[in-house]
């Protein structure tokens, strides 16, 4: 669920993809009255089924003995509540996979035509067992989602597999990937998260895989007219047809098939495995399942190696400050003190550049811009960050002059040290776009159409558009540790008055 403000772009969110009055093709949905659970209408290959005499048969009769508990089953649930039972429709020319849903209009029945060979249940455990032992080897996020897509390649056997993240800002980037050697890479690309809207995101927490098994696929509409069954709601159905603006996008990209599946951590969507191929390809039952819980595990994994980040960002702000306390204590000047752990002091805080800025004088570690302009922002600063330390991740918004230096200070956190001698320390981070292009450099070999609409290209750069003037945001304990490694500096300097004073007596 999108916070207020969120731009509705293109009326994107507002599509009820989870009604499209439609499936794929690829198999067969009835749909029966839930009293007397006979076949009401159906989609897919189904005008000659129904007229066959599908339409008005109980589900009983057409599915056969060995369906008749979990049909039972999915008869009694209540409404919305699914039941996803898989079981063989053999016996006729063709063997059927199918699925039970309890929906509130009906009991939803899909088929899909069962693959030749079918894994074992052996070996599917025996990959997932090898897949959550690679998960945990893993030494941090980011080798984590490399990973996981290597893996979720090898299962699926899609030519390129991407971990998607959701950021905190409604928009996405891909952490992981893994690919067929002639497939463009979209590694460390942002996306604006408009491309998965809202209603989606919100569905996918509830179903967590969807596949598109070829992308050019005409979709079947649901039969027979007269039965009314085009509000039918598909949230949980596997054959949904997709939504036509998504298609697009698909086939922009050159992609013939794609599947995606969900990556729910604490009850938030958290990301997508998002796999593509080249041509039509299925995901069998098996594998969907089988992808479907190792995405929970991968969630599992993701939480803690995000917790182990967050405790170790805390053990290094604290670090920061204990060893500045420590070098301060000795007895060379301030501020030479501070440039002299400059660059400690700029990675503690996550920062690209460093800068402490006096009346005579400009000292500088990482990367920074000119000293006419680092002034220019400490003056600005000096009287905000009084006492308490200032901060702001869209600095050329509040100082349209600092916009020439956007891309190298866009975000700034400052603390002011008063005295004969006063002090600016400033904490600079780099425009969003820019630190994602040195981490990238996306599009740069792209030979896509620049004006093509609905592609990665055109979305990387929606998202470049929104982002101008942005840097990564200052988190409270980073701003706290400003705070108090301010206060040190202050105190540090007091300490000193008072102990050259104490000598002079
Ligand atoms: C769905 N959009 C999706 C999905 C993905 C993306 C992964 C999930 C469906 C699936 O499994 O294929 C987006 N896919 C991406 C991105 C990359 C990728 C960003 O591979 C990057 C490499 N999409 C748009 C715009 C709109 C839009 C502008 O780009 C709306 C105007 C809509 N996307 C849209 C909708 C869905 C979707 C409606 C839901 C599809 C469905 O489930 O019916």
């Amino acid at each position: 669920t999108a916070p207020r403000g969120t731009p509705d772009i293109g009326g994107c969110d507002s599509e009820p993809i989870h009604i499209p009055g439609s499936i794929q093709p690829h198999g067969l949905l009835l749909v029966a009255d839930p009293r007397t659970r006979t076949v009401v209408g159906g989609a897919g290959d189904i005008e000659g089924r129904l007229a066959e005499g599908w339409l008005g048969a109980t589900l009983d009769a057409l599915l056969g003995p060995d369906m008749s508990a979990p049909l039972q089953a999915a008869v009694q649930q209540a409404p919305h509540t699914v039941v996803t039972r898989l079981g063989l429709l053999a016996g006729r020319a063709e063997t059927f996979e199918v699925l039970l849903h309890r929906a509130a209009q009906g009991i939803l029945v899909e088929l899909e035509p069962a693959p030749e060979v079918r894994l074992g249940a052996a070996e599917v455990l025996a990959g997932l067992d090898a897949a959550a032992v690679s998960f945990e080897r893993a030494a941090d996020l980011r080798n984590l989602c490399a990973e996981a897509a290597a893996v979720f390649r090898r299962i699926t056997g899609f030519d390129r597999v991407m971990i998607y993240q959701f950021l905190d800002d409604e928009a996405g980037t891909v952490l992981g990937e893994a690919k067929a050697k002639e497939m463009g890479s979209f590694l460390n690309h942002h996306f604006p998260g408009s491309d998965i809207p809202r209603q989606a995101r919100a569905l996918y927490v509830r179903n967590r895989v969807r596949v598109i098994p070829d992308v050019s696929y005409t979709p079947a509409p649901l039969r027979p007219a007269e039965a009314g069954l085009a509000q039918l709601d598909l949230s949980d159905v596997m054959l949904r047809s997709v939504s036509p603006i998504h298609i697009q996008y698909l086939r922009n990209m050159g992609v013939g098939a794609s599947a995606s599946v969900s990556i729910v951590k604490d009850g938030l969507l958290w990301g997508l495995v998002a796999c593509h191929h080249r041509t039509p390809r299925r995901l069998p039952y098996e594998l969907r399942m089988a992808c479907q819980s190792l995405a929970a595990n991968l969630a599992r994994q993701i939480r803690t190696r995000e917790e182990a980040m967050q405790y170790r960002d805390r053990i290094r702000l604290h670090g920061a400050e204990d060893s500045l306390a420590d070098y301060l204590s000795a007895d060379a000047p301030v501020e030479e003190v501070l440039t002299r752990h400059g660059d400690d002091l700029r990675r503690a805080l996550g920062a690209d550049g460093f800068a402490v800025v006096e009346a005579d004088r400009v000292r500088t570690c990482g990367r920074c811009p000119d000293e006419t302009a680092l002034r220019r922002i400490a003056r600005w600063v000096e009287a905000r960050a009084q006492r308490r330390a200032f901060s702001t991740h869209t600095l050329p918004a509040l100082l349209p002059a600092a916009a020439e230096v956007a891309p190298l200070a866009s975000g700034v956190a400052a603390v002011n040290i008063p005295g004969d001698a006063p002090l600016v320390l400033l904490w600079l981070r780099a425009e969003q776009v820019e630190v994602v292009n040195w981490a990238g450099n996306p599009h740069r070999d792209d030979p896509a159409d620049p004006n093509a609409q609905l592609t990665p290209r055109a979305s990387f750069e929606a998202w470049s558009e929104t982002v101008r003037g942005k840097a990564r945001a200052w988190s409270m304990a980073e701003v706290e540790t400003i705070n108090r490694l301010g206060h040190a500096v202050l105190q540090a300097r007091q300490n000193r008055r008072v102990r050259d004073l104490n000598r002079r007596l």
